[in-house]
């Protein structure tokens, strides 16, 4: 049978186009998130992007992993921005200058890097699993020896972060992480946090310019300045408290439980627990480690509407939970919830005409927001569009559940997307449209990853 893929001409050189991407977008040792758009190094861009590197190069792939976590806070935070300080002026909105805290944190990176004072959701542990394995498959040649001695090395910091994440970021123990912005959830506009959001009252902002709009055709699929004067807002008022926890949980505006962020900490647990074993951890590790597993499964059955069968964001603020469908809504999935009658319910849902099974769909491929809410927006950012990297995550939490039929058809898809669209941010979810920038790396990293996985 001839392979959909071939027939639109862009399967069996893809891996080569993919990896040209990653290649122009190396900064040196370590990968820009987008050519335009993003000339920095973001967090969790990294981790994808390791992921796939671990296809082409393990110890350049470890090395991406290493230039961002040798930002790393004393915290244990991992900043989601480390500036490229030969990013040319006049291309991303807020400089180093913009996150300068009021009193230097006792938590800054040693030695000091220029860095945002938010975070990402935590894949990292994953992508180093990804280079181990890697690895593995490649045997005892000194290069596979190397990158698990290197991966070896970064275990510690990403058991620090972990930490970090399920303290500073879970003061209540509830297994779910705070976020402080809505960029911190990665998924910045999508109306998750639109009720969260509009209870923020922004104050007297110095004017600013919106550089991206420059490198993105219509301004319709970037978010709104009213969004933009409240994200603004709240970075001003968290560098005006140096980024001090404490503080922040007593009087920042916008605290949210994120369930897909939770999610995500629960699979890297899981991928740092197969770490702790393989390089023979300490046995405390190993039992820290499960018990994060266990308390971020059980915060996130707290988040459940059984009505949606979907999990919720919770605000802290208003203490109501942000009923909007999302993808975020998966997280049981992306946590590997292991009860089976909850992931027949997200698998349904997941392929009904809320998300993945919706007729009009170019592919069926998860829309960021379902289709079906009032909110939802085709070409609007986080509000409506396919991102390939939610289509991995969900891809990789379905072979990990078992289901391998609906996994090979995420996987065709999206390369099928990808092989007509190119390596685009975003996809307008009916018409296949690619969106936001071109050769955004992750994209082109989970094309390396889905590709290599035939071979
Ligand atoms: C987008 O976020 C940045 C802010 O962090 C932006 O809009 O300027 C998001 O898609 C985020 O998830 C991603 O990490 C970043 C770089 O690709 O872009």
């Amino acid at each position: 049978m001839q392979d959909a893929l071939e027939s639109v001409g862009g399967f069996s050189d893809m891996f080569g186009r993919a990896a040209g991407v990653l290649r122009r977008n190396d900064m040196n040792g370590w990968t820009r998130a987008a050519p335009n758009l993003y000339p920095h190094q973001w967090s969790w861009d990294s981790a994808f992007i390791a992921v796939g590197l671990a296809r082409i190069d393990v110890i350049r792939a470890a090395r991406e992993l290493m230039g961002l976590f040798s930002a790393q806070w004393a915290t244990g935070k991992v900043p989601h921005i480390v500036f490229n300080p030969a990013a040319p002026p006049r291309s991303y909105l807020l400089g180093p200058e913009h996150w300068a805290p009021v009193v230097p944190p006792p938590d800054a990176p040693d030695p000091p890097r220029q860095t945002s004072g938010l975070c990402q959701p935590a894949v990292h542990a994953i992508a180093a699993l990804s280079i181990w394995e890697a690895a593995d498959e490649m045997g005892t040649d000194v290069v596979a020896s190397n990158a698990r001695g290197l991966v070896k090395g970064l275990y510690p910091r990403l058991l620090w972060w972990h930490r970090y994440l399920l303290t500073e970021r879970d003061p209540e123990g509830s297994g779910l992480v705070t976020i402080y912005h809505p960029w911190e959830s990665g998924t910045d506009n999508s109306p998750r946090f639109d009720a969260a959001l509009a209870a923020v009252e922004a104050g007297e902002l110095a004017p600013y310019e919106r550089y991206d709009l420059q490198f993105v055709d219509e301004s319709s699929e970037r978010p709104t300045k009213e969004e933009y004067d409240r994200y603004l807002w709240l970075v001003e008022l968290l560098r005006n408290v140096s980024y001090e926890e404490e503080e922040i949980q007593r009087s920042h505006p916008f605290l949210v439980k994120d369930v897909l962020f939770s999610a995500i900490l629960v699979a890297a647990n899981q991928a740092l627990l197969t770490l702790a074993e393989a390089i023979g951890a300490p046995d405390e590790d190993r039992a820290l480690i499960e018990a994060w597993i266990s308390r971020g499964r059980e915060g996130l059955r707290s988040c459940w509407d059984p009505e949606l069968g979907l999990c919720l964001d919770q605000d802290l603020r208003s203490d109501e939970p942000l009923r909007v469908r999302t993808v975020a809504g998966f997280a049981p999935l992306v946590a590997e919830e292991p009860d089976p009658a909850r992931r027949d319910v997200q698998l349904k849902k997941l392929f009904s005409p809320e998300f993945a099974g919706n007729a009009a769909l170019r592919w069926p491929l998860p829309p960021s927001t379902s289709p079906e809410e009032a909110r939802f927006h085709p070409r609007a950012y986080w509000r409506g569009p396919v991102w390939p990297v939610i289509s991995w995550l969900l891809w990789r939490s379905l072979v990990r559940a078992g289901e391998k039929e609906r996994a090979a058809g995420l996987r065709r898809a999206s390369l099928e997307q990808l092989a007509a669209g190119g390596f685009a941010e975003y996809f307008e979810p009916f018409t296949g449209e690619p969106l936001g920038s071109d050769d955004q790396s992750w994209t082109a990293a989970v094309a390396l990853d889905w590709l290599a996985q035939e071979s």
